[in-house]
């Protein structure tokens, strides 16, 4: 007979991104068992170099978790965040106008605190699991099944979180005919570049130029990210160091453009763009939490946050069912989250729409972009607005 190995927990977490681990940590802390299965190594989640602005819900999720010290200590307070288009430099002060600030701290970074604490506690996590399949999860006894060094595991839990992205098998494992999907796709991506150079200012700056978007971000003072919009048909081979930089450059007001400190990458890919829903989030005894049940484009910072408040609420649903015998949360999920998500959702296509060229864009388009952008930085009605939406609408 072939090997097999069975397990129980109560709630088996597909995923080990930062969805995943949050959620894994919320439960641990809470005294709910919890088994977490990753497809990749430890390393691999690791390597991918994402999102690095936290907004305050993150940063208080990761306290309620004991995982917040290092971001404590290293994390940047940023207070607001510039505006660049047609050569100049408006700045949109959040501190001011709501009181509120965001946190740069990578992604890399929020995971490895979480896998650190994920360690401590000795809960399991398998990674490198191959083949993960979900097994009736619409009845009341849902499993999941993987394998491992050549053996058959099957895990059977009470609940399932699907925590495995938007390539992942949890989504994919929910029939055709129960799910509904509102997608859209940007004509174009992100080629990103990380460097170890000083960042170009202080705060983030948003650039919108006729040839393209352009980005400066950081993850520390010595530590750049930045991006530009390209055809989603581009290649990151094809573009050296030399290139990125010159256009780059060619997109920031002249100040930036002079100030701009380049080096070698040290990582560069394209990222492309998608706002993507599916409905609902739960389908059972599964829920889906993160990227496995919608994207945003980058440009409103908001997947990783999105992924932690989606967390926040099915870890507070799970606890409510496990000590209080109140299905309340977890009936209320998908509702919850959604209302949530489509704010988000909408913000992020109006942050991109705002601050890309879209190339069918007739001439009428493009003046009206620029009457939006010339409005934005002259209303304090509307940098208000942008301000209480990046630093992220209260949960
Ligand atoms: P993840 O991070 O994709 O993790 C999913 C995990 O599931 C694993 N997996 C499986 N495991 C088991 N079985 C399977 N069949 C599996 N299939 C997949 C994967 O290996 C992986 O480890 O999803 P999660 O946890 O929902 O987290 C979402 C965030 O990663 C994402 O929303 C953000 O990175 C988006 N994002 C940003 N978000 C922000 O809030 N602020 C930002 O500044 C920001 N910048 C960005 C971003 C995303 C970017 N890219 C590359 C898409 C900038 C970029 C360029
Ligand atoms: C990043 O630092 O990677 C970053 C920052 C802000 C965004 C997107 C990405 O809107």
């Amino acid at each position: 007979m072939a090997p097999h190995g069975t397990h129980a927990t109560r709630v088996a977490i597909v995923g080990a991104g930062p969805a995943g681990l949050l959620l894994g940590q919320l439960l641990t802390v809470a005294g709910i068992d919890n088994l977490i299965i990753e497809q990749r190594s430890a390393d691999y989640v690791l390597g991918r170099i994402r999102a690095g602005i936290l907004e305050c819900t993150t940063v208080e999720a990761l306290e309620r978790t004991g995982v917040a010290a290092r971001l404590h200590e290293e994390g940047l307070k940023h207070h607001g965040i510039e505006l660049s288009f047609n050569g100049t430099r408006h700045r949109i002060d959040f501190h001011a106008l709501i009181g509120r600030d965001v946190t740069v701290y990578g992604q890399t970074e929020v995971t490895r605190d979480l896998m650190a604490a994920r360690q401590a506690s000795g809960m399991p996590i398998v990674y490198e699991a191959e083949s993960v399949s979900l097994h009736e999860f619409d009845g009341s006894r849902p499993s999941v099944q993987y394998r491992k060094d050549g053996v058959t595991h099957t895990v059977q839990c009470e609940f399932i979180a699907g925590c495995d992205g938007f390539h992942g098998v949890s989504r994919a494992s929910v029939p055709e005919p129960s799910k509904q999907i509102f997608e859209r796709v940007y004509p174009f991506g992100w080629l990103g570049v990380l460097s170890d150079t000083p960042p170009v200012a202080d705060e983030l700056i948003y650039a919108s130029h006729p040839d393209g978007f352009a980005l400066c971000s950081m993850r520390s003072m010595t530590r750049s990210r930045y991006y530009v919009q390209v055809p989603s048909t581009e290649k990151a081979g094809n573009w050296s160091d030399e290139r990125f930089w010159k256009t780059l450059r060619s997109r920031l007001d002249p100040e930036a453009a002079d100030a701009l400190i380049t080096g070698p990458s040290i990582e560069k890919s394209i990222a492309p763009l998608r706002s993507f829903v599916c409905e609902p989030m739960r389908y059972g005894r599964l829920f889906l939490a993160g990227d496995a049940a919608h994207i945003v484009p980058p440009t409103g910072a908001k997947g990783l946050n999105l992924a932690a408040s989606d967390v926040l609420y099915l870890a507070d649903g799970l606890i409510a069912h496990y000590q209080e015998h109140d299905a309340n949360g977890l009936d209320q999920y998908s509702e919850t989250c959604l209302r949530r998500i489509w704010k988000a959702e909408r913000f992020s296509w109006w942050m991109t729409s705002l601050l890309h060229s879209f190339p069918d864009a007739d001439v009428f388009a493009r003046r009206i972009q620029q009457a939006e952008l010339d409005y934005l930085v002259g209303s304090e009605a509307a940098c208000r607005s942008l301000a209480e939406n990046y630093v992220g609408l209260p949960r």
